[in-house]
C-alpha cells in the first residue's frame, strides 16, 4: 500500500481558567475585552464542536492538553510563600496584575505552541518540534517547558520525532511558534518551502520596525529555528511583516495571511518587499504555479482583517482534494469580509468552501481558528507513532465534554480568579485530563 500523508490540526483545549485580562498590549481584542466575564464551559465546548466538525469532515484532528494555572511554582520563584493557599492569597491581594497573568488560559492558542517541520523538510527526515519562548509578554513566556513537555508525550518515538529546547528566554530570540511559520508543499508528503515571518531584527535597530506596537518574532530567532530542524537554504524564505500592519494590531502573521499546499492567501499589507519574496516563495517552491491571493485593502481593510480574522483562518485539503477555509463567524458577521469570501469561492482557486465556526470566546482575546490549532504533517507511520489517545473520535468527543461539564465554571470574572478552589478545580481536572489522554505527568503539580 503507498505511504498516505496528512496534516493533522492538534487543537488546544480551552483551559479552566479561561478569562479576558487585558494582558496583550498589540492585540486589539485582548485590550478592548480586558476584564469581561468569560465562560471558560462555552470556551471549551466552542473549541471542542470544532475539533468534532473538522473530525467529521474526515481530517484527522488531535487535541492538545492546557496548561496548569494559576502558576503557583512562578509565584513560588517571584518570591510568594507558604501552602499553595498563601501563595494565592498573597499574590491575588499583593501584585494582583502578576496574579492575573499565571491565571491565563493562553495555552490555548497552540499556534504559538511550538514550530513544526516534517520529516520531507528536515535533513534527517525526522519531524521536528521546538517550543515557542514566547518572551514578549509575561504570561505566555510561561508555556514552553510545559509544552515542550506535553509535545514529548505526544510524539514520543525517537525513531520519528525530535524535539529541540525552546530558544535562549530574551527578546533577542523572540519566538512565537507556528503563528509566525506557514508551509506550502505540493502535496504533504514532498519537501516544502517552509516560510518563516518576523517582526523586526534584533541584531540591526537600522532595519524597518513597528513604533506603536511590539513586534513579537525576531529574524534571529527564525534563523535558529531554522537550523535546529535542520532545514534547506533552497527551502526556506524569510518574510518580514509589514511594520505598519504589526502597529494596526497585526501582532502575529497569521492574523493577516494563511497557506496551505500551493495556496498563500494575504492582504497586500502584510509583508516588505512583497513581489521581490513572492517571487523566491515561487523559485523554491519548484514548476507548479503557487495561487497568490491577495486581499486588496480596497476589497477588505487591515481594520476589518483584525476586527473579523479573515486571515486567522484554517486553510484546510479536504479528503476530496478541494480547499476549504474555517472561519469564525465574525466572517459572516461583516457584510464586506462575508461578500468577500462569497465571491472567492466562486474564484477558479482551489478554494471552494467556506465553513462558519462560533469560536467567540477565544476571538475576544484575540485568538481565532487558525490560532487554536497546531498543525503537524505526518505519514501513516508517523501518524501510527503518535500517542493515539489524543487523536479525535466520537467517543472522544463525548468524554471530553463531559470532562467539561464536571469540572468548568459557567462563568469567570476576573475578581473570581482570586477564589482558592478554582486551584484545585484545575488541579483535579487536568489530573483526570492526563488519564483521559494518557499523557502521563506533564504537570508541575503531578511531577514535584
Ligand atoms: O498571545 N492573547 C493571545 C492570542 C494569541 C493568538 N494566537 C495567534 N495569533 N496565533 C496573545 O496575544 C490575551 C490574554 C488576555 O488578555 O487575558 C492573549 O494572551
Amino acid at each position: 500500500m503507498s505511504t498516505r500523508h496528512f496534516e493533522v490540526n492538534f487543537d488546544g483545549l480551552v483551559g479552566p481558567t479561561h478569562n479576558y485580562a487585558g494582558l496583550s498590549f498589540g492585540n486589539v481584542a485582548s485590550l478592548s475585552n480586558a476584564k469581561a466575564s468569560s465562560s471558560p464551559r462555552s470556551a471549551a465546548k466552542q473549541g471542542l464542536a470544532k475539533m468534532e466538525a473538522l473530525h467529521d469532515m474526515g481530517m484527522v484532528q488531535g487535541v492538545f492538553a492546557p496548561h496548569e494555572r494559576p502558576n503557583i511554582d512562578v509565584l513560588r520563584r517571584l518570591g510568594f510563600t507558604g501552602n499553595d493557599g498563601d501563595v494565592l492569597y498573597k499574590a491575588a491581594t499583593q501584585a494582583p496584575e502578576i496574579y492575573q497573568a499565571v491565571c491565563s488560559a493562553s495555552s490555548m492558542w497552540t499556534a504559538n505552541a511550538a514550530t513544526v517541520s516534517p520529516g520531507a523538510d528536515t535533513a534527517d527526515g525526522k519531524v521536528h518540534f521546538t517550543p515557542a519562548n514566547l518572551t514578549n509578554k509575561f504570561h505566555r513566556s510561561l508555556e514552553p517547558m510545559t509544552s515542550g513537555r506535553i509535545l514529548q508525550s505526544m510524539f514520543a518515538n525517537p525513531r520519528y520525532f525530535e524535539h529541540h529546547l525552546h530558544l535562549p528566554d530574551n527578546e533577542h530570540f523572540g519566538d512565537e511558534g507556528a503563528a509566525n511559520h506557514t508551509r506550502l508543499c505540493s502535496n504533504y508528503g514532498n519537501a516544502g518551502v517552509e516560510i518563516f515571518t518576523f517582526g523586526r531584527y534584533a541584531f540591526d535597530s537600522s532595519q524597518p520596525a513597528p513604533t506603536k506596537f511590539p513586534a513579537r518574532q525576531t529574524y534571529e530567532a527564525s534563523r535558529a529555528i531554522a537550523r535546529l530542524h535542520g532545514l534547506n537554504d533552497e527551502n526556506t524564505v524569510y518574510l518580514q511583516q509589514n511594520p505598519d500592519v504589526i502597529d494596526q494590531g497585526v501582532f502575529h502573521n497569521d492574523v493577516i495571511a494563511v497557506g496551505n499546499r500551493n495556496v498563500l492567501f494575504y492582504h497586500e499589507q502584510a509583508f516588505l518587499d512583497t513581489e521581490a519574496k513572492l517571487a523566491e516563495i515561487q523559485q523554491k517552491f519548484g514548476d507548479e504555479k503557487v495561487h497568490f491571493i491577495c486581499v486588496k485593502t480596497s476589497e477588505v481593510s487591515v481594520a476589518d482583517a483584525v476586527q473579523t480574522y479573515l486571515f486567522n483562518t484554517q486553510l484546510l485539503s479536504m479528503p476530496d482534494g478541494s480547499m476549504a477555509i474555517i472561519a469564525p463567524t465574525e466572517c459572516q458577521e461583516n457584510p464586506r469580509v462575508s461578500a468577500y469570501l462569497d465571491e472567492l469561492v466562486q474564484r477558479n482557486t482551489p478554494i471552494q468552501k467556506v465553513h462558519y465556526f462560533d469560536v467567540k470566546q477565544s476571538m475576544r482575546n484575540g485568538g481565532g481558528p487558525a490560532c487554536l490549532r497546531l498543525r503537524v504533517a505526518l505519514n501513516d507511520d508517523e501518524l501510527a507513532a503518535v500517542n493515539p489517545a489524543v487523536i479525535m473520535s466520537d467517543g472522544l468527543f463525548v468524554r471530553l465534554n463531559d470532562w467539561v461539564d464536571k469540572h468548568y465554571r459557567e462563568e469567570l470574572s476576573v475578581n473570581d480568579l482570586r477564589d482558592p478552589q478554582l486551584l484545585t478545580e484545575s488541579r483535579s481536572a487536568l489530573d483526570e485530563l492526563t488519564q483521559i489522554l494518557k499523557l502521563g505527568s506533564v504537570y508541575p503539580f503531578q511531577i514535584d
